[in-house]
């Protein structure tokens, strides 16, 4: 409905000063290197890749900022300012009418992604999928991780205390209104306190099982297309929303998460409106698996979610 035609933007973000842990930056690599790219092309899909963090090497830089930002309350804003910018503004000015495919790295490059969509398409309704929230700010992080924080900062929460890279983000280029998580269970007090008080739509996986995977997806498009049925549509997804017996690969495994089937079929029935714009798919940390087979799954399952929003299982 939204595209011209069947092209998708793939932009890589092998980014992982979000959060501790090394490895994450290879997501895409590895998703790239298991045929991902192919994968969408037999699917009818004209590809090209983008490539926003290709000049600087932000692992080396991750290894001497560690200790230099040590003194502000989140880490690394500085590189994850820079990256994220850059991501942006690939998002905003390269992707034109393409799908826009983004592959993490740490959920800290949403902020990039989403607010670049959200230039181009401002009223698109941003869909969640992950075990976290990840809207605390630098007020509320007790980790001090920006992957924990990205929809709190593309919502303007907090932001006089922003670190001073990130103060690209449009003002509240998210509304409050305009997201709606799924899978959520492993939330901090603090970010339960901001859901709370900005009225954020979010379904558990209590609400999963109380409701069943297909009433919660039909009330969480609803929600966010705000009566529009054509309003455009992004699905930012942390596999980590999937039950870490399946995906054990990524970095903050949280158990009793969603089936693989679940999972899927968030992404299918989204897809099946025709409103969809854009798909993040972050987290894939290859170097965390003990044994090929879990890469392999891990792998897998991170393409199995870009195929099943990118039309594979519609006949
Ligand atoms: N809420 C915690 C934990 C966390 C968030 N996102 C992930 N982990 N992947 C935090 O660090 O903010
Ligand atoms: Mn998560
Ligand atoms: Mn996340």
């Amino acid at each position: 409905k939204h595209l011209k035609e069947k092209s998708v933007s793939i932009v890589l973000a092998p980014f992982s000063g979000g959060q501790g842990k090394g490895g994450v930056e290879n997501g895409p690599d590895y998703m790239l290197k298991h045929g991902l790219e192919k994968q969408l092309q037999e699917l009818g899909w004209k590809t090209s890749i983008k490539e926003p963090l290709k000049d600087t090497n932000y692992e080396e830089l991750k290894q001497t900022a560690t200790e230099k930002s040590a003194t502000s309350k989140t880490k690394r804003g500085d590189l994850v300012g820079e990256a994220t910018k850059k991501i942006y503004n690939t998002c905003k000015n390269e992707i034109g009418d393409d799908f826009q495919l983004t592959i993490g790295g740490d959920h800290s490059i949403a902020m990039g992604s989403i607010a670049g969509l959200l230039q181009r398409y401002p009223d698109a309704g941003i869909i969640w999928i992950d075990a976290h929230a990840d809207i605390n700010t630098v007020t509320t992080t007790e980790s001090g991780n920006l992957h924990g924080c990205p929809v709190s900062f593309l919502m303007g929460l907090d932001k006089e205390n922003y670190p001073p890279e990130l103060q690209w983000i449009p003002n509240q280029v998210l509304k409050t209104d305009k997201i709606c998580y799924i899978g959520l269970r492993d939330v901090d007090a603090g970010e339960k306190k901001i859901l709370q008080e900005n009225n954020i739509k979010a379904f558990s996986m209590y609400h999963v099982d109380r409701f069943g995977i297909n009433s919660v997806v039909e009330m969480a498009i609803d929600h966010v297309s705000k009566g529009n049925k054509d309003c455009p549509l992004m699905i930012s997804y942390d596999v980590d929303a999937l039950e870490p017996s399946y995906v054990k690969c990524t970095g903050t495994m949280v158990k009793n998460g969603l089936t693989l089937r679940e999972g899927f079929f968030i992404c299918e029935r989204i897809a099946e409106t025709g409103n969809l714009v854009a798909l993040d798919v972050v987290e894939v940390n290859p170097e965390l698996g003990t044994n090929d087979m879990d890469i392999l799954d891990t792998i897998m399952a991170g393409c199995a979610v870009v195929r099943c929003t990118m039309g594979e299982t519609l006949l």
